[in-house]
């Protein structure tokens, strides 16, 4: 019997992206249930009850929550293609640790960056430009995070540029100036078709980001 793939989904949500990413190098088809974060569904409820929150990934009827768990499982599953991994420990562990970065401080300083004005928003583009200095060393000459392949960090990080316009048209600053290498990245993820086909327009995570702080009464 073929698998029964569904996907809960946000369209804006960078977890939802690592998620849909991950899925298109695998070739993995599945069914995409967009959520209303405001009256989430029953069947999201019940199957992430501790964070009730997208994405989660229901495998033949088993939900797999948290999007680096998710991407890992999937890369476990469908593991005839597109490897995330190295084979090595140490590179596997030090994918984990630089993922886990991106988790603890890109959502959260871009989050603080749109949300914040002010001392603030100055102190969140700062911590934001640090942790991208440390990805870009991280990075150095490598053409992705997972070297020759693209990879588990690639795949962590990636969907975060479709909200770099909103970071930098918020808080008045340019990523490229201060990180060139990270947008050559960028744009180097760009050209495959998994990343290309996956990450909305920036102009509408703008447009939502900008609803979204109307309904927050943030001006
Ligand atoms: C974060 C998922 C998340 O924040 C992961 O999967 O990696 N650590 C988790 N999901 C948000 C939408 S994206 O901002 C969500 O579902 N929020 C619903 C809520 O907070 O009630």
């Amino acid at each position: 019997m073929a698998d029964e793939v569904i996907l809960l989904d946000l369209w804006p949500s960078p977890f939802g992206m690592r998620v849909r990413i991950a899925l298109a190098e695998k070739g993995v088809e599945y069914k995409q249930k967009e959520e209303d974060i405001r009256d989430k569904s029953p069947l999201l409820l019940k199957s992430n009850p501790v964070y009730k929150k997208i994405p989660v990934l229901i495998h033949n009827g088993k939900p797999i929550c948290e999007s680096l768990i998710v991407v890992q499982y999937i890369d476990e599953v469908w593991n005839d293609k597109s490897p995330l991994f190295s084979q090595d420990p140490f590179e596997r562990a030090k994918a984990r640790f630089w993922a886990d970065l991106v988790d603890k401080k890109i959502y959260d300083c871009g989050t603080r960056i749109w949300r914040t004005k002010g001392d603030a928003q100055e102190q969140a583009k700062k911590e934001f430009l640090d942790c991208l200095k440390l990805l870009e060393g991280e990075l150095g000459e490598k053409p992705y995070f997972g070297g020759n392949n693209f990879g588990f960090v690639d795949v962590a990080f990636v969907p975060f540029a479709s909200w770099f316009y909103t970071y930098e048209t918020c808080g008045n600053f340019s990523i490229e100036e201060e990180c060139p290498k990270i947008i050559a990245w960028v744009k180097r993820c760009m050209e495959k078709e998994s990343v290309s086909k996956t990450l909305p327009e920036p102009q509408k995570i703008y447009d939502v980001v900008g609803h979204f702080k109307k309904s927050l009464g943030i001006k």
